[in-house]
């Protein structure tokens, strides 16, 4: 009936329609917001074939937040089902116009509700309020608005082909979806791993089942509720909390699922790609690990340096792929950048991340602040010089890790080469006159994410995104991406991009259609 209503009136429907499910009301941030806790499949909540359930716990006071269904196989197998009959059904109905319409109306709903949607993002994942209300929530309906445009722009080529004289030849190209596809998504930025993935996924004209990280699947259901809301037709978006090890298996063994879009670690990426081989050589893009490096030179603007430098680790408490996981400071100014850093770290306020003064939240649960712990630990018997932090915040409850500095770091330690994915600063030294060895050691690691320079010199700089083996290169500035711009690793850290037009291109394949006359 909501397809029908779609295509009558050409419009969502109302924020009055009512949905049913079973949900539970968080009283966060002076508001009241009912959040679904049912797996979402053919546009309806519904509970766990298996009954059972995972456990969301608050990473600040370290409570039980609530209870949600946890995806079984049986369900996944379920949500799959309906988005075939979707993708062969009603979805073929509507227009890619029309597409970029719900998808726009879907934007304009989660714009309406972005205070609601940022709040659960920080009491469930951690995220400052003010950053997921910007970067969580404000990205997510960026991509849903950019892909939104694509809808009636997917177009191929004519091409001159040689033709079989005296006949003429039109050789032209279509650009088709691939059909039902699984989203796996980590849980650093919930809604918007989701968003960056399933905005393509949708413009391109496919269908789609995600499985959120099972430590925050909440934002993700309370946009499943948007999606009914804004008029997508059942069975096209589906979305199913699981653990990864059984719900995320399913959807990458499935035989009915043609691509599977990942984010993750890469020792789980590669399980997968061998997944998607053996079950139907579906096609798999994945954004994995990074341990991205950023090179500061004496000539930089040091002020924007030491403000970008500490973003480019404690951003999002250093929960970011993108992260630089080991800072290279130029001999000259390298005493000059920590004097300057660990005075930046002194006044940073850490607390409750609803609190609009924070910059510092807790780490998104347990098993990944334990893992901090255990990596300062390595780092110090290593022979690294620790000079702040590498331990819990005192006196707080909650996952609250102290932004954490370690100098003096060899290029062979662990911590040199191993991402921590969270708010710790590597530093080594490089000698400025020696661009060779230092080029050396930033290509130096089987990651290719992202990577960084600051310099006044535009040849150096230039020099450098030559040279550097990584996907994303930053000059003067860290942390800037735009869902217009191409965003993915090199090497381990995957492949297949997220964002831009080349992210489209992961949700479709080309046809090719020859016709003689
Ligand atoms: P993973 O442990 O790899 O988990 C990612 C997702 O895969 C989760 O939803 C997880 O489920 C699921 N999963 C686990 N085992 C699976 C299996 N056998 N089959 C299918 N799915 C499975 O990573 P994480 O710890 O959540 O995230 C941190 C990692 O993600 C870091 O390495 C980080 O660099 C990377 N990351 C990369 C990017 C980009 S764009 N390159 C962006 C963000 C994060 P569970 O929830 O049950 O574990």
């Amino acid at each position: 009936s909501l397809l029908v209503r779609f295509l009558r009136q050409g419009s969502a429907c109302s924020d009055d329609q009512q949905l049913n499910f079973q949900a539970f009301t968080l009283k966060a941030n002076k508001r009241e917001i009912r959040v679904p806790t049912q797996l979402f499949i053919n546009g309806e909540f519904v509970d766990s074939d298996s009954q059972r359930t995972l456990e969301i716990v608050n990473p600040t006071n370290e409570e039980v937040i609530c209870k949600v269904a946890c995806a079984s196989a049986t369900d996944v197998d379920k949500a799959v089902q309906a988005a075939h009959s979707a993708f062969y059904g009603s979805w073929r109905q509507i227009t890619p116009r029309q597409r970029g319409q719900l998808m726009l109306n879907l934007a304009d709903l989660m714009e309406r509700n972005k205070e609601e949607l940022a709040t659960i993002e920080s009491v469930d994942s951690g995220a400052v309020y003010t950053l997921a209300l910007k970067t969580h929530v404000g990205m997510s309906i960026e991509a849903w608005r950019y892909f939104a445009g694509w809808c009636d722009k997917i177009q191929g080529n004519t091409i001159p082909v040689n033709p079989a004289r005296p006949n003429n030849v039109l050789t032209f190209t279509r650009k088709e979806p691939i059909g039902v596809c699984g989203l796996i998504t980590p849980w650093n930025y919930p809604l918007m791993m989701l968003s960056w993935k399933m905005a393509a996924c949708i413009a391109a004209g496919n269908t789609c089942l995600i499985k959120p990280a099972q430590t925050c699947p909440l934002t993700a259901l309370k946009f499943a509720e948007l999606t009914v809301r804004a008029g997508f037709p059942p069975g096209v978006i589906n979305v199913l909390p699981g653990k990864g090890s059984d719900a995320g298996q399913a959807v990458a063994d499935h035989e009915l699922v043609r691509k599977l879009g990942f984010t993750g670690s890469t020792p789980i990426g590669k399980h997968i790609m061998k997944s998607c081989a053996d079950s139907n050589l579906k096609k798999c893009s994945l954004e994995l690990g990074g341990k991205s490096p950023l090179i500061i030179f004496a000539d930089c603007d040091m002020d924007k340096a030491v403000r970008h430098g500490m973003s480019s680790v404690f951003f999002n408490k250093g929960e970011n792929c993108i992260a630089a996981g080991r800072l290279f400071v130029e001999d000259r100014i390298h005493d000059e950048f920590i004097r300057r850093v660990l005075k930046d770290l002194r006044t940073m306020t850490i607390g409750d991340p609803l609190d609009r003064s924070t910059a510092h939240g807790p780490q998104n649960h347990k098993a990944h602040f334990d893992k901090l712990l255990e990596f300062c630990r390595r780092g110090v018997d290593e022979g690294a010089k620790l000079v702040y932090g590498g331990c819990r915040v005192p006196h707080l409850k909650g996952y609250f890790f102290t932004p954490t500095v370690f100098t003096n770091v060899t290029d062979d330690m662990f911590i040199a080469q191993e991402e921590s994915f969270g708010p710790i600063m590597i530093i080594s030294k490089f000698n400025g006159s020696d661009v060779d060895s230092l080029m050396q050691r930033a290509n130096r690691t089987e990651y290719g994410l992202a990577s960084g320079v600051f310099t006044k010199d535009i040849g150096k700089a230039l020099n450098f995104a030559d040279r550097i083996e990584a996907g994303t290169v930053f000059v003067n500035l860290y942390n800037k991406t735009d869902v217009a711009a191409p965003f993915g690793g090199f090497k381990q850290s995957g492949y297949g991009k997220d964002l831009g037009q080349e992210a489209l291109n992961e949700y479709l394949k080309t046809k090719c259609v020859t016709v003689e006359y």
